[in-house]
């Protein structure tokens, strides 16, 4: 037996020494070591035949073939074991001192700074924000606003007609109507939205821009209050000196009409293409509201009086930030929007 069990360990031994892969190590082990079908067990078999003393050696025999082969499986497989891991550590190494991509965060579009600033600010003067929808009724638009279907001043404003006689709204004034039928004099409201227009698009016309409408409704409103919201407006918007100036203006849904021009900040008054080499930008048509629009939403022009403007938003934006050509806030290039 004693040369046989030797035999079998050399051969065993020498097997594990020429194993290629965790896979050979298992085989050689379930057949040496293995609980059922393992080579040493036939020698254990024996052991009822033989004398006691006989039988203790025997066992020692068995014990230590059995222990030197598994600590040569063991000694293979952590060997296997590392070199697998050494493979993945050289394949899937990771460059800690790379910085994080992190999270890149969004940011606001200039138009919509500019545009919470004057909510804030007009809220704070006890002005509520109201919003319209972009598809309007053509009353709400036009004739609700001093406009009646025939009047030219529905020319100024080239419109977007869609099926049915409806219309993508040309400006917010129609929030006009829907504010006072809504809050009833008196009456402090706010309306930015967006607006479109079937435009020539040059570097100060979108077809496609917002606007702000404001509307006051009280007892006795008078010019004097308009022009000190529309200072407030200004001062609040561009921290700084602007040159502005008052002009008539005609709008049928006020009387009298203005218009609140800035000088240009791009190019200081000199001229250039945003001013249309004018010096002066228009950005805030206003006036007194006109007893007609009263009436129609619903109010006693004899009782109330109000006034009302439409601040080109996009415009004052592109001012503030000195923006040259108004297709970039359209655009969606993030180049430029992160800027702000
Ligand atoms: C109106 O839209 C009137 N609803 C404003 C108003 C309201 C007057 C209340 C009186 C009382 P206007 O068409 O001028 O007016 O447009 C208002 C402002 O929108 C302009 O001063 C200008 O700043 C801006 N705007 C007009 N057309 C464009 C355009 N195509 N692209 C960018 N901004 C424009």
């Amino acid at each position: 037996m004693e040369s046989a069990l030797e035999s079998l360990r050399q051969q065993s031994l020498a097997r594990i020494a020429s194993a290629k892969t965790l896979d050979d190590l298992e085989t050689i082990r379930v057949e040496t070591v293995g609980r059922k079908s393992g080579a040493l067990n036939s020698f254990s078999k024996d052991f009822g035949k033989m004398g006691t003393e006989e039988r203790a050696a025997a066992g020692k025999l068995l014990n230590a073939a059995k222990q030197a082969i598994e600590s040569a499986l063991d000694e293979r497989k952590a060997r296997f074991e590392a070199a697998a891991m050494n493979a993945r550590l050289e394949s899937e190494w990771v460059d800690l001192t790379i910085p994080a991509p992190g999270v890149r965060p969004g940011s606001l579009h200039p138009v919509t700074i500019i545009q919470k600033e004057i909510e804030d600010l007009f809220q704070s003067m006890g002005f509520t924000v109201l919003s319209g929808p972009e598809v309007e009724t053509e009353y709400n638009n036009f004739d609700a606003l001093n406009i009646p279907p025939d009047h030219p001043a529905r020319d100024m404003q080239d419109t977007f007609w869609l099926e049915g006689g409806n219309l993508l709204r040309t400006h917010t004034s129609p929030v006009q109507v829907r504010g006072m039928q809504r809050l009833g004099p008196p009456l402090r409201m706010i309306a930015p939205g967006r607006v479109f227009r079937n435009e020539e698009v040059d570097p100060s016309h979108e077809h496609t821009f917002y606007q702000l409408e404001g509307m006051m409704v009280d007892r006795e409103v008078s010019v004097a209050n308009l022009i000190y919201y529309m200072k407030a407006l200004l001062a609040g918007i561009f921290r700084r000196d602007v040159t502005v100036r008052l002009r008539p203006g005609y709008f049928p849904f006020v009387e009298p009409g203005f218009e609140l021009d800035v000088q240009c900040l791009l190019c200081g008054g000199s001229g250039c293409p945003v001013c249309k080499q004018s010096g002066w930008l228009e950005l805030l048509p206003c006036g007194l509201v006109h007893p007609n629009v009263l009436r129609m939403g619903g109010i006693d022009p004899d009782q109330w009086m109000g006034f009302a403007f439409g601040l080109g938003l996009t415009r004052l934006a592109m001012m503030r930030y000195q923006i040259d050509d108004i297709r970039l806030l359209q655009g969606g290039d993030l180049r430029f929007l992160t800027q702000f």
